[in-house]
């Protein structure tokens, strides 16, 4: 137990340094930009008259003076560095006593998360502050940017980059703040500052000092810095002449490295690695395993306290059908890796897709810690221009039942748990944040962020709970009826994109390279087959899907019991992953008693009556959201629905050359027309305002 410590009085009132987001906004007049996210009731609230008691002894005790001077509520808050050691780094616990909180947490950091709970009840909860105890699902709660050094940000569609490796300017300290403050304010406490497709330039003496003024700045909010690195950074940087792992000069190297870096960065967070994936170097490269790879590295980290996060986003080209890669690669690996290494694994067995039943690999390791990557960016639910609350979909993969240690092995709960010895566990977001003035583009896209962070503190929360708070801190003036209008949207949103884009588990019919329309005609010589939208819906006369059972790949063979049985019988297959799993007749009678088709045509039309019903909703809710905001939101709605409509079109079109079956309602485009365009949008044009892009 640490001793209490001196409590100090100080009257928030006389703090001269408000907060970063406040200092710039008059407190009169709503002018929505987007950049406040979640923190939009400074806008128009004063200066509360709270009395907050703590030792002002470090940054992030100052911090906490900061974010409490818009608490209106209690007459004193009380800080304690103590509390029992169930409590951890980061836990805390909240408790209230007539007009006084109390709050004991055992570092500044926990005590920085309890002030923000205590704003955001207050938020949220109409100035009711409830005692809890919290303790985060997740040691490590990171967002994983895919930000190149020449700004460019891959998959991102909210402008460049945040980090100017050039040059740090004063304006960039005050947007890495704000920064820093929101990811602190949903309980993000590291960050990966490059892409996984990672420059070796990352590691080179020039950069790491800017580097470290990062993590400067972001240390107080309890962040921790992370790089990505390339495996072949000792032959890039220093000429060695290969990176073998079991090479003595390359393990130098990586030590070497190790303690130029800690003698910079003395909490440096570790590395992010993507191996022998997607034309990337690797240890298999010198017939090594991933394993001799990375504990490599972790064994250059482990002096410092670092670890390896390694991913296990991989497919060789084979004969193996792309989903059974990744379980073909890691399980034979199962317990090699070093105590400071962790595995992270897609939610779903290929990448990302709108929907997609969660990776076998979860179910099938049990001596390796494992972390789910989730994607915050939009790169295939309609990058910016769409709105889709992802918690729905990343609360399904959570949820998901892998029958590893038989009834209840929920991936929430086989991530979250340690396994013997291991450092850490650890959860990761790839980041949907640029330098656009509102940060993700899209006003509705900061609510997965939003999202990814509390999932990540409280993996027990729900896409309802998430929703609810999200919108109370974004919208504080909205009434009940807009703010259940406004729920009801964003709880339907995700289902609509898989409706309108891939129903009943069709996957990766997206255009080559931009992963944003529909091109299930997609065909470009000489590619990887499967890069290739025919390699996944494989439509022909007899049917649609992939058949992944044992009369196919067998990729259901690696689901544990009863999941195997269950998805290998067509007839028992949930519908939502039917064509992922089985190559399906036409005509087959899906449990409702429709057919196939007949199904699939229902499941396009509800997704493309979906955007038009958010167009209705969010039209209802003008009256009371800020007019900046909401001729934003419903001009990207109106983008949507627009696009949804090319979708289903352009799918149900394509499909009935095979089915030959009439389509029940309206088409209006020609499919010769919609083949003869392509889509051309780049993350730029998409990200800014809206822009569609042209089809040429
Ligand atoms: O989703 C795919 C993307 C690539 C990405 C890759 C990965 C960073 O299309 O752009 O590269 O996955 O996750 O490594």
């Amino acid at each position: 137990m640490h001793n209490l410590i001196e409590k100090v009085k100080i009257g928030v009132g006389l703090v001269t340094s408000v907060s970063m987001f406040a200092c710039c906004a008059d407190p009169v007049v709503s002018n929505y930009d987007g950049s406040m996210l979640w923190f939009q009731n400074e806008l128009n609230s004063s200066k509360g008259s709270a009395v907050v008691l703590l030792e002002d002894s470090t940054p992030t005790l100052g911090l906490i003076r900061e974010e409490l001077a818009y608490l209106n509520l209690a007459d004193t808050v009380e800080f304690s560095l103590d509390g029992d050691s169930i409590l951890g780094n980061d836990g805390y616990e909240l408790s209230v006593s007539g007009k006084t909180v109390s709050v004991h947490g055992r570092t500044d950091v926990a005590l920085l998360y309890a002030a923000f709970d205590i704003m955001r009840q207050q938020n949220v909860d109409a100035n009711a502050i409830s005692p809890s105890r919290q303790i985060p699902s997740y040691d490590l709660r990171m967002l994983n940017h895919w930000d190149n050094m020449d700004g460019t940000v891959e998959r991102g569609y909210a402008g460049k980059s945040l980090w100017h490796w050039d040059e740090i300017t004063d304006e960039d300290v005050v947007r890495y703040k704000a920064y820093a403050r929101a990811n602190a304010s949903v309980g993000i406490n590291a960050v990966v500052l490059n892409n996984v497709n990672a420059s070796p330039e990352i590691l080179s003496g020039n950069n790491l000092p800017k580097v470290a003024m990062i993590a400067d700045i972001l240390r107080p909010y309890g962040i921790k810095v992370f790089l990505s690195v390339n495996f072949s950074s000792p032959m890039n940087l220093s000429g060695l002449l290969n990176a073998d792992p079991l090479n003595p000069h390359v393990r130098h190297w990586w030590q070497d490295k190790a303690q130029e870096i800690y003698a910079h960065i003395p909490d440096f967070g570790g590395f992010l690695v993507k191996a022998n994936s997607e034309g990337l170097p690797g240890p298999l490269d010198y017939g090594r395993s991933h394993s001799e790879g990375a504990n490599m590295l972790a064994e250059a980290l482990n002096l410092y306290g670092g670890v390896v996060v390694w991913r296990a986003f991989v497919y060789s080209p084979s004969d193996a059908d792309r989903a059974k890669q990744a379980y073909l690669e890691f399980k034979p690996l199962d317990g090699e890796f070093a105590d400071n290494v962790i595995i992270q694994i897609k939610n779903g067995p290929i990448d990302f897709q709108p929907r997609e039943p969660f990776s076998p690999l979860f179910g099938a390791l049990h001596n390796t810690q494992m972390a789910v990557e989730l994607q915050i960016t939009q790169e295939y639910t309609g990058a910016s221009n769409h709105v889709c609350f992802l918690p729905s979909m990343w609360c399904e993969t959570m949820n998901a039942d892998t029958y590893r240690d038989g009834a209840g092995s929920t991936i929430t709960k086989l991530t979250s748990q340690k396994i013997a010895g291991a450092k850490y566990t650890a959860i990761a977001g790839v980041s949907n944040i640029g330098d656009e003035p509102n940060w993700c583009a899209h006003p509705l896209a900061q609510a997965n962020w939003y999202a990814f962070g509390r999932l990540a503190w409280n993996a027990d929360m729900t896409p309802d709970s998430l929703a609810t708070e999200w919108i109370r801190l974004t919208l504080p003036s909205l009434p009940l009826h807009a703010e259940n209008t406004f729920r009801d949207m964003l709880l339907e949103s995700h289902e609509a994109v898989v409706d309108y884009m891939m129903p009943l588990g069709l996957h990766h019919i997206f255009a080559w390279g931009h992963h944003y329309g529909p091109e299930p005609w997609c065909d470009v010589p000489g590619a990887r087959p499967d890069w290739m939208p025919k390699y996944y819906h494989r439509a022909d006369e007899k049917g649609l899907g992939s058949d992944r059972s044992k009369t196919g790949s067998n990729a259901t063979g690696q689901y544990n019991e009863p999941l195997c049985s269950l998805y290998n019988d067509i007839n028992q297959c949930p519908d939502k992953y039917l064509l992922w799993f089985h190559h399906v007749d036409w005509n087959f009678r899906m449990k409702n008693g429709q057919t196939l088709w007949n199904e699939l045509c229902r499941h396009y039309d509800k997704g493309l009556t979906m955007t038009d019903h958010f167009l209705a909703s969010w039209k209802r809710i003008e009256p009371y959201v800020d007019k900046a905001m909401w001729e934003d939101v419903n001009n990207r709605l109106t983008i949507q629905r627009d696009d949804a409509r090319w979708w289903h079109d352009g799918c149900l079109l394509y499909f009935q050359q095979y089915s030959k079956m009439p389509i029940p309602q309206k088409t209006i485009y020609k499919l010769d027309d919609m083949m003869k365009y392509h889509i051309n949008i780049t993350n730029y044009e998409c990200a800014s305002k809206g822009y569609r892009g042209e089809k040429m």
